[in-house]
């Protein structure tokens, strides 16, 4: 099975939709892991993209920190942090559907995993914590330390890369792919085939 994983997009809808024409026929699965919105001015034509893409079963969505934050925002009251940064932009864009948008993005997964690979947004930290909890700083949505190696290969984003490329780590046999789209850099994704990198798309 080939598998297209993309990286964190924040409302970049120019490279993320001709990637998404380009490579999406040549795979059988494309996933996306998280941080889809913020940043910049085209969020909602992201999002209604990725909605729309996600009527198929060929497509995965994961939840990243950006998306937890909105959806705190929502369920919580101010999130103020989030909101002077890029959240007032952000919920602006969204207000004429904004329960919609809720709704799905309340239901994205932490994970995509096989045999093979997982698929988080930020990766297993190598902390005693539980890494699963959205909330834990070092969490599978926050995490910005090593990994933790387990016994398959990790593909993760939310920390842009420092070469602007792919980057692989053989210790904690993970991958980023986060080469900094946030930053007004790039947007890479990688195409897998059960635990190999056949291709990198930047
Ligand atoms: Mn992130």
């Amino acid at each position: 099975m080939k598998i297209l994983i993309i990286g964190d997009v924040h409302g970049y809808f120019q490279p993320f939709q001709p990637l998404i024409d380009r490579y999406a026929d040549k795979v059988d699965l494309v996933i996306q892991l998280g941080d889809l919105i913020d940043r910049v001015p085209s969020t909602k034509e992201v999002l209604d993209l990725a909605i729309k893409l996600d009527q198929e079963d060929k497509y995965i969505f994961l939840k990243g920190n950006h998306e937890f934050e909105l959806l705190l925002h929502h369920e919580s009251g101010m999130n103020e942090h989030w909101y002077i940064q890029m959240g007032k932009q952000t919920l602006e864009q969204l207000s004429d559907n904004y329960e919609y948008y809720i709704n799905w993005l309340s239901h994205r997964p932490l994970k995509f995993e096989t045999d093979d690979i997982l698929v988080t947004h930020a990766g297993t930290a190598n902390i005693e914590t539980d890494y699963w909890d959205e909330d834990n700083e070092h969490g599978i949505l926050w995490d910005r330390l090593p990994l933790k190696r387990l016994n398959k290969f990790q593909i993760h984003g939310h920390t842009p890369t420092e070469s602007g490329e792919v980057e692989v780590d053989q210790q904690s046999n993970s991958c980023n792919i986060d080469t900094g789209m946030g930053l007004g850099n790039r947007l890479s994704g990688i195409i897998i085939e059960d635990d190999k990198i056949m291709k990198i798309i930047s």
